[in-house]
């Protein structure tokens, strides 16, 4: 594992300033082949600044589907103290549970069933399961900072009227390499538009990651 780290193409940091003040921070996130990532989370960590617990510039109830034993999306941003519920519209039962550090719960949940509103009170990422399909996997992402999006099929993500400042960038995808979180890249934010390019190694996904590619 210790040489597929240090194989980690690394994060390339390309930063392009407009001159007003209102500032849109986008970012590009391409793998070591050059090919866009989807599901690739950023995050800007502000120094100094305690944003609220429940950013009103994040969704604060998301809802995890699940069809032909798949749980759509894959990866899911919520702010901290914010809110999952799990609809089954499957074809058959499904026992959802998480044992990550973060959050721990267990359902069963009936063909046609919506679960309650399961909160997510502390930041970090939460893996998902189903008991009944060891195949099905999905991901949390619980966010202390207001300024964190996703990226799309493109490897494009944007966030707006980012505050004048220094932040650092984290990055995250299901498929980095486990225990070897890129470094945080410094990221200062002025004027109308930063860009922040990001070029990083991922792991082969498990083959049964591929069936989420129907449904994005
Ligand atoms: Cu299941």
């Amino acid at each position: 594992m210790g040489k597929r780290i240090s194989c980690l193409a690394g994060l390339m940091l390309c930063l392009v300033c407009g001159p007003a003040s209102a500032t849109t921070f986008t970012a590009q996130v391409t793998d070591q082949d050059g090919k866009p990532v989807v599901n690739a989370v950023v995050t800007l960590v502000a120094e100094g600044r305690n944003p609220p617990a429940l950013s009103p510039r994040l969704e604060a109830e998301k809802v995890i589907d699940q069809r032909e034993e798949t749980f759509i999306p894959l990866v899911t941003v919520v702010p901290r103290g914010g809110r999952v519920v799990f609809a089954n519209n499957d074809t058959t039962k499904h026992h959802v549970y998480s044992f990550s550090p973060i959050k721990q719960f267990e359902i069963t949940l009936p063909q046609g069933v919506k679960s309650p509103a399961f909160v997510f009170d502390k930041a970090g990422i939460a893996t998902l399961g189903c008991n009944i399909h060891d195949h099905m996997i999905a991901y949390v992402y619980v966010s202390e900072s207001p300024w964190t999006a996703m990226t799309g099929r493109d490897g494009k993500l944007s966030i707006a009227d980012v505050p004048p400042g220094t932040y650092e960038a984290e990055l995250w995808h299901p498929q980095m390499p486990p225990g070897a979180p890129p470094p945080n890249e410094p990221v200062t934010v002025s004027g109308n538009s930063v860009t922040y390019v990001a070029k990083v190694k991922l792991l082969s996904p498990p083959p049964l990651m591929h069936s989420h590619s129907a449904h994005y």
